[in-house]
């Protein structure tokens, strides 16, 4: 029955389907978080979710994932196509149930490793939904079949439209402008989830095509996550060769591990739940840092590198310099936490903490060696961490001692209400006079930066928690770093940078950035770390003056307005500004643009901050003249 043969007022299913698409389409954030360029990507990895799902399943080899010149999504599988044949319930083909009813899913009723909760899962029909149009195209039972919807609605039947050899899915879509804030897909972005899928799914082929620039790529990981923790530490000094590799598949849950420790003072721990990034962690993450604390005390208490006397190692102290990637799936996996990026489920606790005790535990035994140069590593960063207990107390705000424990360089704003209030970060003294006077004290602080920022990147913990600027920061914004972040202890709702628009100023931002990352990431993924945009010209015309903000901004002006009468004057420092000037157009969060700092793609921060910060000069320079200009972690805010 086709729809010319129904009446589609009268026809109950029919009328639901609307109704689901309308409500995807009213709420889209509900469905895919966002209407910017994180929900846009997102509608790329829903459908992708799907042909990886038949890659789980063995059924698919490759997913090629393309951008076509007319820039639409286009997303192909050689898995066992969807099914056509029709749906009992509905009496309509299968492929169009799942792409018209919410939460069909691609498999009716199969198992495997279903992904629940967060983003993910939520359906190739929300997809259609969300897409101007989208066709789908299935090579199944000898057959090639062909359906195109508009707005998530069927406008052919599912065409019979020759015959194939093989099976395999192709879906191609083109998002809906008047719901998307720009529908251009960006390759870099793709390209960092796909290796990351990829790398997930050991074996895998999965291939990109950028058809707007002819870019195209090809991963393929046999290694899978020791592939992943190889190409992280790929511009570091590592203390074993290869990556340790542990797996298991216990009640019906497939644990991955690979870790690998390198010469650095941070850890690196991503772990993954169904493919998805569990950013807020959870039990697979607390039962690994139990084994691992509890493998490598037991181990430095057998060979009498720890005396009975001497307190345990601390999981931190263990943790430095590891790099590690941690993938379970599991078949009901529960996201939980703010960001649904925390898994819950309370047995994969004790589940991965038995199979890295037991398989940890092994290697340690079988390879002295490294196990050696670990453990020495580890009382390193043990020894450092007590000079380190020190520093920090003194920059940890605890009793009513704390207001005289601020740093004498900081104005304080006279509120003390921890949601409303800014703290400006401020590179020179000059700077930070013009912020003091321009600011409005009620909301604004201001801490300038005078001194060097160390490098946290080649510092040991000590060091860092010793550097006066660091200090500063650290007392002033009151949360703590490390282990003893707490959130809710920050003196300020927002912490902005603001530096000059120059090299030097690039470089104190990406150096305070990195700090960031490094031992303050929850401010950065709570959203509260901000980076000021100070104009770059001031153009005057008569008497009218307009501040502008980039080259092209002023090259737009020039072409409107003319040349004629026009004086240009270029900021090169934040100094130069009256202190009138710098809280009209930089500070007045009524006139001013802030950049916010998104730490989203951990992945591709870690790579940047390596490279940018890190010990090797030659991945920093070949960086450095691939992306002169670009800071691509950030997300502009208005
Ligand atoms: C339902 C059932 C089966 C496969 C799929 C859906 C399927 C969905 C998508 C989405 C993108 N690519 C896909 N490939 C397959 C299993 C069919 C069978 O058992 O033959």
């Amino acid at each position: 029955m086709g729809p010319r043969d129904r009446k589609p007022e009268y026809d109950e299913t029919q009328i639901q389907v609307l109704e689901g698409l309308e409500a995807v389409r009213r709420r889209p954030s509900m469905y895919v978080g966002s209407t910017g360029p994180r929900g846009l990507h997102h509608l790329v990895y829903e459908v992708v979710d799907n042909s990886v799902d038949e890659a789980l399943a063995g059924a698919c080899t490759a997913i090629e994932v393309t951008i076509r010149a007319d820039g639409a999504a286009l997303v192909r599988d050689d898995g066992r196509g969807i099914p056509v044949g029709t749906h009992p319930q509905t009496g309509r083909p299968a492929v169009e149930v799942a792409l018209t009813v919410l939460h069909a899913g691609g498999k009716f009723g199969g198992q495997g490793y279903k992904v629940s909760g967060g983003l993910h899962g939520v359906g190739v029909s929300v997809v259609n939904a969300l897409s101007l149009w989208l066709e789908v195209d299935i090579r199944r039972e000898g057959g090639h079949f062909r359906q195109r919807y508009e707005r998530g609605i069927p406008v052919t039947e599912v065409e019979r439209v020759g015959d194939a050899e093989g099976t395999g899915t192709v879906v191609a879509f083109y998002p809906d402008p008047s719901i998307f804030e720009t529908t251009e897909f960006s390759a870099e972005i793709l390209v960092q989830r796909l290796r990351e899928l990829a790398f997930l799914n050991r074996g895998l082929r999965i291939v990109f095509r950028d058809e707007r620039t002819g870019e195209e790529r090809e991963f393929r990981y046999e290694g899978g996550v020791v592939s992943f923790v190889g190409h992280l530490n790929k511009d570091k000094d590592v203390l074993h060769d290869k990556p340790i590799h542990l797996e298991a598949l216990r009640n019906g849950a497939h644990v991955e591990l690979a870790l690998q420790w390198n010469t650095g003072y941070t850890d690196h721990l991503f772990s993954y739940a169904n493919t998805i990034h569990t950013t807020e962690g959870g039990t697979h993450e607390e039962g690994f840092k139990r084994a691992l604390t509890r493998v490598a005390n037991d181990y430095a208490r057998r060979t009498g590198a720890l005396k009975e006397n001497e307190p345990n190692l601390a999981g931190e102290d263990i943790r430095e310099g590891l790099t590690a990637i941690l993938s379970v799936k599991l078949a009901d996996p529960q996201f939980e936490g703010q960001t649904k990026t925390k898994l819950g489920n309370s047995e994969v606790r004790s589940l991965v903490e038995t199979v890295v005790a037991e398989e940890l535990g092994a290697f340690f035994e079988e390879n002295p060696g490294p196990a050696r140069r670990i453990l020495e590593k580890t009382l390193t960063a043990a020894r450092a961490r007590e000079a380190a207990r020190k520093a920090r107390e003194l920059t940890r705000r605890k009793n009513s001692l704390e207001l005289s424990a601020l740093p004498g360089k900081l104005a304080d704003c006279s509120q003390r209400d921890a949601e409303n209030t800014e703290l400006f970060l401020v590179e020179g003294d000059s700077a930070g006079g013009s912020a003091k006077q321009g600011r409005d004290r009620t909301f604004q602080a201001i801490l300038p930066l005078r001194g060097k920022v160390i490098n946290v990147e080649k510092a040991r913990l000590d060091k860092v928690l010793a550097n006066e600027e660091i200090r500063a920061i650290i007392t002033a914004i009151g949360t703590g770093v490390g282990e003893d972040f707490n959130l809710a202890r920050a003196r300020y709702g927002r912490v902005i940078i603001m530096t000059d628009a120059d090299i030097d100023g690039a470089h104190i931002r990406t150096l305070l950035l990195t700090f960031f990352y490094r031992y303050m990431e929850q401010l950065i993924t709570a959203g509260r770390v901000y980076i000021a945009q100070p104009p770059l010209y001031q153009v005057k015309q008569g008497k009218k003056g307009v501040y502008l903000y980039s080259d092209r901004e002023l090259e737009r002006h020039l072409a409107r307005a003319g040349r004629a009468g026009v004086t240009i004057q270029r900021y090169k420092g934040l100094g130069e500004m009256a202190a009138e000037q710098l809280w009209e157009t930089t500070m007045n969060p009524e006139h001013r643009t802030l950049l916010r700092v998104e730490l989203e793609d951990a992945i591709l921060a870690h790579e940047i901050f390596t490279i940018l910060m890190g010990e090797r000069v030659e991945p920093r320079r070949e960086f450095i003249e691939t992306h002169a200009k670009e800071v691509r972690f950030l997300d502009t805010v208005g």
